[in-house]
């Protein structure tokens, strides 16, 4: 699934090269042997969501349990987006959707089923995610951390101790007019 978001996103980059779409961010070097994911294009639009963050062992709940982890996040002073929370767990992953089988049926649009941020990529703006330990009356903070939007890259990205107590987490971006349902199967 990854090549073809790569072979998509090379696409992309020749299809916006063509047209002279500016880009935002800086060129980074590949890693050896591995083409480079697009940057996001500026005044695109783009589903975003964490869909793996991984917290330290420690003291979370009372009674030795795990954290009951949900993230947020934040875009032009407003939280876009709540995850679904992940319970007594180290290692929280969501995928992009929920699609019930009967959901397309039934007339849920594809829209409607994704789980993630909407965002509009801009020169200058930044993202921010905050991630939770969901608990009665306060959510705890876990970890947070904010990224160039012109930093982002169009398919799936890895983020090492992005701040607090989050060891890892991984993002993905996805085009809004370009999302299939094989994309949604992930
Ligand atoms: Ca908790």
């Amino acid at each position: 699934m990854r090549y073809v978001w790569i072979a998509l996103g090379s696409l992309l980059v020749v299809a916006a090269a063509g047209a002279g779409v500016f880009y935002l961010g800086r060129e980074r070097a590949p890693a050896p042997g591995a083409p480079p994911l697009p940057r996001v294009a500026e005044e695109r639009h783009y589903y975003v969501l964490l869909t793996l963050v991984e917290v330290e062992p420690g003291k979370w709940d009372a009674g030795g349990s795990p954290p009951d982890l949900f993230y947020r996040i934040r875009w032009q002073g407003h939280d876009v987006f709540e995850s679904a929370t992940k319970k007594d767990t180290l290692l929280a992953k969501w995928s992009n959707a929920a699609v019930a089988p009967g959901d397309l049926v039934n007339g849920v649009s594809l829209d409607d089923s994704i789980k993630a941020a909407r965002i509009t990529a801009r020169a200058g703006d930044a993202i921010e995610f905050l991630v939770f330990d969901s608990d009665v009356g306060f959510d705890d903070p876990v970890g947070s951390w904010t990224v160039a939007v012109g930093d982002l890259e169009v398919g799936d990205q890895a983020w090492s101790r992005p701040g607090g107590k989050v060891v890892a987490a991984g993002c993905r971006v996805l085009p809004i007019d370009d999302v299939g349902l094989a994309s949604l199967t992930r």
